[in-house]
C-alpha cells in the first residue's frame, strides 16, 4: 500500500517562542517537520523544530502510566491504567487537604510546552483553593510581565518591522535559538536599524552591533540609570510625553542624579563616552526598543532593572507607537486564560497565604490585587495574567516550605511539562523539599530527574498530537493554529485532559464542563462566533489590526491612570518606589570569578533534549566558557575538566577558552543531566552538571521586591579534574 502522507500547520513547542511550521504525517506517524509555506514565516524554524519526530517518535518517550514501588527516587515502577493512576491521585490529594489545606498543594509547570492547559490549572486550584501556582515563567518574561505592569499596566511587544533602534541586555538570538527574533533582527538591520548590544561576552549579536558595551555582569540597572542620566541632563526625552502621561519625574531625576556617568562607569567597567553615545543613539531614534530579555530576570537588581527598561521606553516616548513597544491588550475574540482561570474565586484570606506575599510580593496576588481595578478600566477584565506570570508564588519560598513546613507545610506537588528539580535556585534545597512530599505526580513526556522523584508519572501528549490556538498568552493577541497530525499514545493526556479529569473526581464538575480540547477551544473563540474547525478551515494566523497610543482614551492601567516612574504599587507594600542598583554577592579571594549561567545550547531548550542523539552528537558535553588568560592563570588546557564550586555547591563540567569570554567571568550552562546514565546514577546525573546545584536561594542572592534569585555574577571558583564516567560507578554527586 502506498504511504499515506498528510500535512498539518503546528505551532512548534520544543523551545518557548512557538515557530510556526507544517508536520507531515505517514501512516499515523509524524514523519517530517517543514517549514511554513507562507514566505512571511517560512524562515522561522531550527534544527530543533526539524528534529521533532525524533523526539515524538523516541523510544524512550512515556507512554503508559506509572506508580512508583520503590523508595522515592529509585526510579522503580509498575505500570497502571490512566483511569486508575487518576482515581489514586485524587484520593491522595484530598487526603494531604483535609489534613494540612489546599495551601499544601503546589503546582509546578512551564506551560510553554504542555500548551493546552488553557488554564485549567489555575481554575482547579482557585476552586480548590490553593494560591501555590510557580513556574518557570517567574525566571522568565513571567515576571518580566508582572514587573511591567507595575510602571504601565501591561506588558509590550517591539515593533521590529518599524523600529529603528534595537537594544539587546544580554539577549543573543541565533539561527538556532529563538529564530522569529532573529530573524526580525536581521531585518530590521537590513533596513538600517541600529543594534546596540550589552554584554559581558563577544556575544553573536554583539559580533554585528553598531554598539557593544562589555558591562561586568550583574550590573544592568546601573547602566540603565545611567543612561537615564545621559537622556534626562541632555533633555533627550519626551517632555510632552512626560508632562502629560508620566507621574514622579522629580523624583525620578532626583534619584538618577545619584548615578553620574563617573559611578556608572566604575560599576559597569564600561568607559563614560560609550555610556553616553549608546544612551544618545537609543533616546534618538524615530522608534526604538529594548526586546525582552531573561538576563534582567535573573539579577538582585531585577525589579529596578526591569523597571527601568520600562522606563527608558516611556520618557523616550517609545510607548505604544509605530516602531517602539505595542501595548496590544487581549484578543476580543479569544477568552483569555485571564478569565479562564477564575482567580475571582479565591478567597482574600487564601491569596494572602500565597508563599512569597509577604516579602517578596511582586508578582504575587499581592500586587495584583493592587492593579485589579485599573486593569478592569483600561483592559476590560481585573486578571491581566501575562505570560501566566502575574498572580505567581515565589519558588524558593514554596521549596523552604517543602521541605521546612516554614510557614506552613506543603505536601503536595504536581509537575507538569517542567524539570522541576533543575529549574530553579539551590538544588539542594528542592530535592529536600521534594523528599519531603506525600504525593508528587509528573506529567512528562521522558523520565527527568523530576519524573524519578514522584509517586505516579503521567505520559503527556506532544504538539503533533494535539489541536490548539496560541495566544502568546495574552503577551501578544495574534491568533495562530495548531492541528493535531496524529494521535496521542492511547494511555496519554493532554494537561487540560489531567486537570479536567482531576477535577471531575474531586467536586468540581460543574466548572468543566468541556469534554475535549475542540470543546475548550470552540468556547474560548465563542465571542467571535467561530467554532475551532471554522478557525482551522478559514486561516492560519489572525491579529487584530495595531492601534497606537491607545492611553490617550483609556489611561494607563496602573491606580494613578499614568506612566508611574513613582511606583505606587511599591511604595504600597513597602518598597522603594524608584529604581536604584543593588551590588549582588560579588567575587573575592575565595571564590574569585563572576559565574552566570545561560548562553543556550543551540541543539537542547533547556534541561531537555539530552537524550535525542541527532541533538545531542551536536553538543555531548557541558562546556565552561572561560577567558584564554583565566584559563592560563589556572593552569588549563581546551577540553580540561573542572571542577566549578560556589558556596553553595559544586559541578562538573569542560573546560572552552573563548577570547569572546570576558575576563574573570566563567559561563555555566543550564540545565545538564545525563539519560544515559539512567540505572546507573542516582537521578540520572542530576547533580553532576546542573546549574542550580551552585545557585543560591539566600537573602543576599535574591531581589527584594520579586525574591528571584542571582544567576548572573555570583562568585565561584574553579579546580582540575578528570572526566566524569557517569555510565560507570557513581560519580561523587557533590551535596551541599
Ligand atoms: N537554575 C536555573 N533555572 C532556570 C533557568 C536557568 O538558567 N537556571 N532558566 C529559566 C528559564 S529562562 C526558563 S524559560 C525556565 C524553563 O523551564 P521549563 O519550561 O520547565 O523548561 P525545561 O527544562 O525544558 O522542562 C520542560 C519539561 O517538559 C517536558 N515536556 C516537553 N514537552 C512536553 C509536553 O508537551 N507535555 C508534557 N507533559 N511535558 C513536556 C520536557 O521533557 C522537559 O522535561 O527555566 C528557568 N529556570
Ligand atoms: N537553542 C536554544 N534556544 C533558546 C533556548 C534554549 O534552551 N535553547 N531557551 C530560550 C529561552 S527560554 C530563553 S530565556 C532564551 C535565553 O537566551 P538569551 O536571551 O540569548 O540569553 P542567554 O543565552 O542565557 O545569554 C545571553 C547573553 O547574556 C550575556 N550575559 C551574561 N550575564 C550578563 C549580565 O549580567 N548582563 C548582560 N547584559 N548580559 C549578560 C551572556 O554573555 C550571553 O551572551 O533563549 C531561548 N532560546
Ligand atoms: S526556534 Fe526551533 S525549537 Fe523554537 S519554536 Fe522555533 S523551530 Fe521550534
Ligand atoms: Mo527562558
Amino acid at each position: 500500500m502506498a504511504a499515506k502522507t498528510e500535512t498539518k500547520y503546528s505551532v512548534c513547542t520544543i523551545c518557548d517562542i512557538g515557530c510556526q511550521l507544517r508536520t507531515e504525517a505517514t501512516n499515523g506517524k509524524v514523519s517530517r517537520v517543514i517549514a511554513h509555506d507562507s514566505p512571511m514565516l517560512a524562515k522561522n524554524i531550527c534544527y530543533k523544530g526539524t528534529a521533532a519526530p525524533h523526539i515524538h517518535n523516541h523510544a524512550d518517550r512515556l507512554r503508559v502510566p506509572l506508580k512508583r514501588v520503590g523508595e522515592r527516587g529509585a526510579d522503580s515502577w509498575q505500570e497502571i491504567s490512566y483511569e486508575q493512576a487518576m482515581d489514586e491521585i485524587a484520593e491522595r490529594l484530598q487526603r494531604v487537604v483535609d489534613q494540612y489545606g489546599p495551601e499544601a498543594l503546589a503546582v509546578s509547570t512551564s506551560g510553554w510546552n504542555t500548551q493546552t492547559t488553557h488554564s485549567m490549572d489555575r481554575r482547579f486550584m482557585n476552586l480548590l483553593g490553593s494560591p501555590n501556582w510557580i513556574s518557570g515563567v517567574a525566571l522568565c518574561a513571567g515576571n518580566t510581565a508582572a514587573v511591567n505592569r507595575l510602571t504601565y499596566g501591561w506588558f509590550p511587544q517591539p515593533d521590529f518591522a518599524n523600529t529603528q533602534c534595537i537594544v539587546l541586555f544580554g539577549h543573543n538570538p541565533r539561527k538556532h535559538s529563538w529564530t522569529p527574533i532573529y530573524n526580525a533582527i536581521r531585518s530590521a538591520k537590513a533596513r538600517g536599524a541600529k543594534v546596540i548590544v550589552l554584554d559581558p561576552r563577544v556575544s553573536d549579536q554583539a559580533e554585528g552591533a553598531d554598539l557593544h558595551l562589555r558591562l561586568r555582569a550583574g550590573t544592568d540597572a546601573a547602566m540603565c540609570l545611567g543612561w537615564l542620566k545621559v537622556i534626562i541632563d541632555e533633555g533627550l526625552y519626551n517632555k510632552a510625553f512626560v508632562k502629560k502621561w508620566c507621574v514622579g519625574f522629580e523624583q525620578l531625576r532626583e534619584r538618577v542624579n545619584e548615578y553620574p556617568l563617573e559611578r556608572v562607569a566604575e560599576i559597569t567597567g564600561v568607559e563614560q563616552k560609550l555610556i553616553a553615545d549608546a544612551a544618545r543613539m537609543y533616546a534618538k531614534a524615530d522608534g526604538a526598543v529594548i526586546p525582552w530579555t531573561p538576563i534582567t530576570d535573573q539579577q538582585v537588581s531585577s525589579t529596578s532593572a526591569i523597571r527601568l527598561h520600562s522606563i527608558l521606553r516611556a520618557i523616550t516616548g517609545n510607548l505604544d507607537v509605530v516602531g517602539g513597544e505595542i501595548l496590544g491588550g487581549f484578543n476580543p475574540g479569544y477568552i483569555p486564560e485571564s478569565e479562564l482561570g477564575l482567580h475571582e474565586q479565591l478567597s482574600d484570606s487564601q491569596k494572602a497565604k500565597q508563599l512569597g506575599y509577604d516579602d517578596h510580593p511582586a508578582f504575587t496576588y499581592r500586587a495584583a490585587e493592587k492593579l485589579k481595578e485599573a486593569t478592569e478600566r483600561v483592559w476590560g477584565f481585573p486578571y491581566a495574567d501575562l505570560v501566566m506570570g502575574c498572580q505567581m508564588a515565589n519558588p524558593t519560598n514554596v521549596f523552604r516550605a517543602m521541605s521546612s513546613g516554614d510557614p506552613y507545610p506543603v505536601k503536595a506537588l504536581i509537575t507538569l511539562g517542567n524539570n522541576t528539580l533543575l529549574s530553579y535556585a539551590n538544588q539542594h534545597q528542592i530535592l529536600q523539599g521534594l523528599m519531603n512530599q506525600e504525593l508528587i505526580v509528573a506529567h512528562e513526556i521522558f523520565m527527568t530527574p523530576t519524573a524519578m522523584l514522584a509517586d505516579y508519572v503521567l505520559p503527556g501528549d506532544v504538539f503533533t498530537e494535539r489541536n490548539h490556538i496560541a495566544d502568546g498568552w495574552s503577551w501578544g493577541n495574534r491568533l495562530t493554529l495548531s492541528q493535531k497530525a496524529v494521535e496521542p499514545p492511547p494511555q496519554a493526556s493532554s494537561t487540560f485532559q489531567f486537570w479536567t479529569d482531576l477535577a471531575h473526581r474531586m467536586g468540581f464538575a460543574e466548572y468543566f464542563p468541556w469534554n475535549s480540547i475542540e470543546d475548550i477551544l470552540d468556547h474560548r473563540l465563542s465571542r467571535s462566533g467561530r467554532s475551532f474547525a471554522d478557525f482551522a478551515a478559514a486561516t492560519f494566523m489572525e491579529s487584530p489590526p495595531p492601534k497606537f497610543r491607545k492611553y490617550r482614551s483609556r489611561g494607563f492601567a496602573t491606580p494613578s491612570g499614568k506612566v508611574e516612574l513613582y511606583s505606587s504599587v511599591l511604595e504600597d507594600m513597602g518598597f522603594d518606589p524608584l529604581p536604584y542598583y543593588r551590588e549582588g554577592p560579588t567575587p573575592n579571594a575565595e571564590y574569585p570569578y563572576a559565574v552566570f549561567t545561560g548562553v543556550r545550547e543551540d541543539p537542547f531548550f533547556q534541561t531537555g533534549q539530552r537524550n535525542i542523539e541527532v541533538l545531542r552528537a551536536r553538543c555531548p558535553t557541558p562546556k565552561l566558557f572561560l577567558h584564554p588568560t583565566d584559563a592560563q592563570r589556572e593552569a588549563l588546557q581546551e577540553d580540561d575538566w573542572v571542577i566549578l564550586e560556589s558556596a553553595t555547591g559544586k559541578v562538573t563540567a569542560q573546560v572552552s577558552i573563548q577570547s569572546s569570554m570576558k575576563e574573570g567571568h566563567i559561563r555555566v550552562p543550564h540545565g545538564w543531566w545525563y539519560p544515559e546514565s539512567r540505572g546507573q546514577q542516582s537521578l540520572a546525573g542530576a547533580f553532576i552538571s546542573s546549574d542550580a546545584v551552585l545557585c543560591s536561594d539566600e537573602d543576599a542572592h535574591l531581589d527584594h521586591e520579586q525574591g528571584v534569585p542571582h544567576f548572573k555574577g555570583f562568585p565561584g571558583r574553579i579546580v582540575k579534574t578528570t572526566q566524569p564516567d557517569i555510565t560507570g560507578p557513581a560519580v561523587q554527586s557533590h551535596p551541599a
